[in-house]
């Protein structure tokens, strides 16, 4: 009898794990908001990124897959700028990665959260791969490329010497503008909440929500997590919460109820767009 031979498939190359400190990066970057930045020249610049804003090293195999998340209405030239600045930062970083960007739908009061949690379920159904979020304004460039944006074993708050705060963390607890946390550790959380209608106080709650389920924010060197913020005024549609300070007074109780578990949206529109994937989504409106 005749043992069946076993043909040798066409070798794959496997490339190496990519290095903890990625090679080529450049530290202290110099970001600035002046010219105009039109979206033809941000492709042109940026041939390695695939449609819809995914990008794998050449050269190793990165340890995660990262998924940028964006929180978005009418800021397009803003958009621009983020791209302009990110695409080439995240590629020296040897990331695998993908840049969502949540449109929220019509005129509604905007919610900044919520639609950080439509990011998260939606990027995990273009991608199962995706293990770490980073949650990013678009407003926010960070201005040094040692800032890396990726997880570990702590959610991590990397925008924490702003322009506009000094270069410094305004307040202890503050956790906004960027952040990260891996897939394990948002679904600790229960995710954000989804009922921050409006300007503040959301970013405080992810906070609490992190020191009630026992983690620690962490942070890089306060030199490396400096940022520039593209100045502009108060959006329409998004004045201050008046609920937001009796709101964070409440995590506790209403994390069990209110977050990734329990949110409720619509899908309108995914576009594959050279830089970056466009979702647009209905999330309702205040009640
Ligand atoms: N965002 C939008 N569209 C909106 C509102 C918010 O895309 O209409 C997103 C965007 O990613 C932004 C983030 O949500 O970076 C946070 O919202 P924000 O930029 O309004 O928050 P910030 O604290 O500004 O930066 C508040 C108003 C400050 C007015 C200062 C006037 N000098
Ligand atoms: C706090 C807000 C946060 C906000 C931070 C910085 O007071 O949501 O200021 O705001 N918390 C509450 O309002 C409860 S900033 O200076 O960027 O406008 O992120």
């Amino acid at each position: 009898s005749e043992t069946p031979s076993v043909r040798p498939g066409p070798t794959v190359p496997t490339l190496p794990p990519c290095p903890d400190l990625p090679p080529g990066l450049v530290g202290r970057l110099l970001i600035e908001f002046t010219s105009p930045m039109p979206l033809e020249r941000v492709q042109r610049e940026n041939p390695g990124v695939l449609l819809g804003g995914r990008y794998t090293p050449p050269d190793c195999t990165p340890a995660q897959t990262v998924a940028v998340i964006i929180p978005f209405r009418h800021r397009e030239h803003h958009l621009r700028y983020w791209l302009h600045y990110l695409h080439p930062i995240l590629r020296r970083q040897r990331l695998h990665y993908g840049i969502y960007v949540i449109n929220q739908h019509g005129e509604d009061t905007f919610n900044r959260a919520k639609l950080l949690n439509v990011g998260f379920l939606e990027a995990l159904k273009e991608d199962a791969a995706y293990d770490c979020f980073i949650f990013s304004d678009v407003d926010l460039v960070p201005m040094d490329d040692r800032n890396l944006y990726r997880c570990g074993d702590q959610p991590r708050h990397f925008a924490i010497a702003m322009d506009k705060f000094g270069f410094r963390l305004p307040y202890a607890g503050y956790f906004g503008g960027v952040s990260g946390l891996s897939k394990t550790q948002f679904l600790r959380i229960n995710g954000f909440p989804n009922e921050y209608w409006g300007w503040g106080g959301e970013d405080d709650d992810i906070f609490n929500r992190i020191s009630l389920t026992g983690m620690k924010i962490s942070r890089p060197d306060i030199r490396i997590g400096r940022y520039r913020m593209i100045k502009h005024d108060r959006d329409k549609h998004n004045e201050p919460n008046p609920q937001r300070f009796t709101k964070i007074q409440n995590t506790k109780l209403t994390m069990k109820r209110d977050g990734i578990g329990s949110v409720r949206y619509q899908v309108l529109e995914v576009s594959r767009q050279p830089l970056f994937t466009n979702i647009t989504v209905d999330i309702g409106r205040p009640p």
